[in-house]
């Protein structure tokens, strides 16, 4: 029997990247993409590699830092993504995992996947037991306006994308009315538009925004109230036709199971790193099947392109390119869809130059 694959050292380097456009949400604005580039050094002398996103810069030297921490309390494990879950987990009992500790598990999570995945000379979603086909992906845009809303709803529309997402919440219904339908007419009737209120709205503005969204054409209608309260979500859910879509925020599955029970949305839409990494993924998916519920990504792209190849009520990958200007390969989208790289591993390798220029 082969020698265990043992990691050797975890390194970790924040940056802060520079974002094509600003994600402006109802709840605050993301203006660059605070990111923990995560290395892990393997006894075989390859690599595995990931990132994590900490949304603003305030948290990005306690994750950094929180990351070398569980890094060093693993050295010499055997890189098994299972057993380090397990050993991350008990180590972070008392603690409780979420919020920071919880990305960084994850990030060291997707790190070791990677690492084995290029150990067995295959791309993860081959390792995991899928195949490289297409991923259908929508544009993930921001609360542009209409202006900004409408250009970048044509260009995704010439790009080959069949959905693109916006954000609305604006102060007034009439304006989360005035830019869908923009948006609408410039997207063409082939092209699904989903929204994504983050979270902005009370429960009984959030039923009276939906009630009129009824006969827009909208595909989905995305944390229209807290994340957290998952009865509000059931109610919207009851008054609603259009379907209701969360799961970004779920701090791993236990809490995607809890939203569930709770009747709480009709899709998912699970974080690669909140949701606990390609581990906590691969136990979202089964939560999803045994519930019925279609499953979609959220951010991390390079990664979720191949989750969704082994997700069997795999939905549509958001395509929002956070990583892009520090990864040598950036994921491609043609007509529409993401093919996971076929190289092994998920893909993911670091433009250094650029990595030294975003350097936090
Ligand atoms: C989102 C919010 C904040 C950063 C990235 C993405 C958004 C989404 O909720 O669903 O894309
Ligand atoms: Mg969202």
């Amino acid at each position: 029997m082969s020698e265990p694959l043992l990691i050797t050292a975890v390194k970790a380097r924040g940056v802060n990247v520079p974002l094509e456009f600003p994600v402006k949400t109802s709840v605050g604005i993301v203006a660059t993409a605070p990111l923990v580039l995560i290395d892990m050094e393997t006894s075989g002398g390859l690599v595995g590699r990931s990132y994590v996103f900490t949304y603003t810069p305030l948290a990005l030297e306690s994750t950094r830092q929180m990351v070398l921490a569980l890094g060093s309390a693993i050295e010499r494990q055997p890189v098994s993504p299972f057993d380090l879950d397990a050993l991350l987990a008990s180590r972070l009992r008392l603690l409780g995992r979420s919020g920071i500790a919880l990305m960084a598990c994850a990030g060291i999570d997707m790190a070791a996947w990677d690492a084995l995945a290029v150990q067995h000379g295959k791309p993860l979603v081959e390792l995991l037991g899928g195949r490289r086909r297409p991923v259908p992906a929508y544009d993930s845009h921001s609360m542009d306006g209409v202006e900004l809303g409408v250009r970048r709803a044509e260009g995704a529309r010439d790009a080959g994308f069949k959905a693109i997402k916006t954000k609305i919440g604006y102060a007034t219904l009439e304006e989360d009315l005035r830019v869908i339908r923009a948006l609408r007419r410039a997207a063409g009737e082939g092209v699904q538009l989903m929204v994504d209120y983050n979270q902005s709205l009370t429960i009984p503005e959030a039923r009276r925004r939906i009630h009129a969204l009824q006969g827009e054409g909208v595909a989905w209608v995305e944390e229209p109230t807290l994340q957290e309260d998952w009865a509000g979500h059931a109610v919207l859910r009851g008054a609603s036709t259009l379907p209701i879509q969360m799961g970004e925020n779920w701090c791993g599955p236990d809490e995607m199971a809890k939203a569930l029970k709770a009747g709480a949305c009709d899709l998912a839409m699970p974080d690669a790193m909140k949701i606990g990494g390609v581990t906590g993924w691969l136990r979202a998916a089964a939560l999803a099947q045994a519930h019925g519920v279609p499953m979609s990504s959220h951010i991390f792209q390079e990664v979720s392109v191949h989750l969704l190849g082994v997700t069997p009520t795999a939905h549509w990958l958001e395509r929002m390119d956070l990583a892009a200007p520090i990864l040598r390969e950036p994921l491609a989208f043609k007509d529409g869809s993401a093919i996971a790289p076929d190289v092994p591993g998920t893909g993911i390798d670091w433009d250094e130059a650029a990595v030294a220029r975003y350097a936090a």
